[in-house]
């Protein structure tokens, strides 16, 4: 039975970064999800006879959370969902299925890096027919539904059985529990040198990847360990967790130290890598040496053609703005397009619909192509895996090449978080009211050659988006970028993301904090970081 239930208004409801991320008890009061998905059918024209796509990270309230999204699609009339067994699916693997069984979207259960649990973090995430996030002019109309929302549509019945594969009824509607495995790994053979990983696997080739207690960990576990010959327990805190252990599920150096540890021991791994809550990011680390993710997505831009899916080369390649410039290098020298976007994946899904870009990437650790419409954790760990085994080098050897050639872009993120709302803003503010004065001006014996608040014109659709980050240039192209977080549920997060180019032979390995304290520096008087936040610190480095 279809029940109309009235609802009223609930302030807040605005996507950020990527989806509506807030405390999990908001999502557990009355209405707030049955509001959120409501406003997302009205803001896409309805579900009536539509299929979409459900899975989410395994995080608290997954479940529940799934089965309210399956009566209120079947109120709706939606004609059929195809749902991940056990409600679970990655961001990449959900991407994946929107897109090769033609749906017409999906939604996406997971607040990514934030911790999970009651007393943590939810999120959901709307994803449009190219199974990419939804872009702004959706994501602002979904908010705006959720300002007059009166009632939402959800069917009075017990809940679906999502454990057994197969063809399920909920009212008319028909839902479809998938393997959230198979069709990805599918996906995977078709792009690697499966075999060539084998072969390097089997040389005695070690790996770790550590699955943070997140939902790669059956991915991992199957394709890493039984397909590719990874030996058994290669594959660490691969069971996805509620409460992911107590952790944040964010593959960096400070949250995945027991991984950083492993990897700078004497006996380290040649090659370790972690994933983040819903599987769409990468950390990657050789034997004593982390790699940051730009220069990763540079690495990877570079030698994509190494693997099958890539041969033919790349149409192009896009970061966010705040990534650093080493693959605009590798773009340079090899003639390719380059674009800077603001934060968050929704801004590349023109470019890979367009054929402008077939491979982009975060300084967040995110890095995908267009074989999907997120950013993939696994898929950037087997390119990395197909790259060594076809370059039969160490991951060292390989940074080591690609400095020599491209030259290094030092950089680092400090995050100061759970800072005072107000002064964050403050803070922004008051550097951005300065900025038209501070080009020619020095800072820290550095010369201000620009100073911008980004604003982004996409090339396909020509829509404008602005606010996105404070960017000072200086003279020798050193670079420091402020912005806040989007994704964040408790005061506000500043990001400052720091960069300076060396190619001096004899300075491409020095310490990154050490080759960037001017810019340190720099950032600390001109934003007046601590003077506004009482901050003396970073909390997190990356
Ligand atoms: C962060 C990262 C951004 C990423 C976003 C979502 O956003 O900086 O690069 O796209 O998280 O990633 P913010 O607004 O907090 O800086 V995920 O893996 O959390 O879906
Ligand atoms: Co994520």
């Amino acid at each position: 039975m279809t029940h109309a239930r009235p609802t009223t208004p609930i302030a807040g409801q605005k996507p950020g970064t990527s989806g509506l991320r807030k405390k999990t008890r908001v999502f557990m009061a009355p209405n707030y999800l049955e509001n959120f998905v409501q406003s997302i059918w009205n803001a896409i024209g309805g579900v009536q006879g539509k299929t979409l796509v459900l899975g989410g990270d395994g995080r608290f309230y997954n479940n529940h959370a799934a089965q309210v999204i399956l009566k209120m699609a079947a109120a709706s009339g939606a004609a059929r969902v195809i749902v991940g067994q056990n409600a679970l699916l990655s961001t990449p693997a959900a991407s994946h299925l929107i897109r090769a069984r033609g749906a017409d979207g999906g939604i996406i259960l997971s607040a990514s890096h934030n911790p999970g649990g009651a007393d943590a973090d939810f999120g959901v995430k709307y994803n449009a027919a190219n199974g990419g996030p939804a872009p702004e002019s959706i994501t602002a109309k979904i908010h705006a539904e959720s300002e007059r929302l009166q009632e939402y549509l959800i069917l009075d019945t017990p809940d679906c059985d999502l454990f057994t594969p197969g063809q399920h009824r909920l009212g008319e509607m028909l839902v479809e529990v998938v393997d959230p495995v198979a069709e990805y790994q599918a996906l995977m053979e078709t792009l690697f040198d499966f075999n060539a990983i084998r072969d390097l696997l089997a040389t005695g080739f070690q790996l770790r990847f550590d699955a943070m207690h997140a939902i790669t960990g059956p991915y991992a576990q199957a394709i890493l360990e039984q397909s590719l010959g990874a030996a058994p327990g290669s594959v660490v805190n691969a069971t996805p967790l509620p409460d992911f252990g107590g952790h944040h599920p964010d593959p960096n150096p400070v949250w995945a130290r027991e991984l950083m540890d492993t990897m700078f021991a004497a006996d380290a791994p040649d090659f370790g890598a972690a994933s983040d809550g819903d599987g769409d990011r990468n950390m990657i680390v050789g034997r004593g040496l982390y790699i940051s993710p730009s220069d990763s997505l540079a690495v990877l831009a570079a030698n994509a053609h190494l693997a099958p899916g890539y041969a033919n080369g790349l149409k192009g390649v896009a970061r966010s703005m705040p990534t650093s410039a080493a693959v605009d290098r590798v773009a340079t020298s090899r003639g390719l397009d380059c674009y800077a976007t603001p934060t968050g994946w929704k801004f590349f899904g023109n470019l890979l619909d367009a054929d402008r870009a077939s491979l982009c990437g975060e300084e967040s650790a995110g890095t995908g192509s267009d074989h999907v419409r997120e950013k993939d954790g696994l898929w950037a760990v087997l390119l990395w895996l197909n790259i060594l085994a076809v370059r039969h080098q160490s991951v060292a050897g390989i940074m080591a090449d690609h400095w020599a050639e491209f030259g290094r872009n030092y950089y680092s993120r400090h995050d100061y978080e759970g800072i005072d709302s107000t002064a964050a803003t403050k803070l922004m503010d008051d550097l951005r009211n300065r900025l038209p004065d501070l080009p020619g001006t020095e800072a820290n014996g550095l010369r201000i050659s620009a100073a911008e608040d980004f604003a982004y014109t996409d090339p396909v659709d020509a829509s404008v988006t602005t606010g996105q980050g404070l960017q000072i240039t200086f003279d020798g192209g050193a670079r420091l970028v402020l912005r806040l977080s989007g994704t964040g549920t408790e005061g506000a997060t500043l990001r400052v993301y720091l960069e300076r180019f060396e190619d001096a032979p004899d300075r491409l390995a020095l310490d990154p904090q050490a080759a960037l304290a001017p810019v340190i520096a720099a950032a600390q008087g001109l934003a007046r970081i601590a003077d506004h936040t009482g901050r003396t610190r970073p909390d997190v480095i990356t």
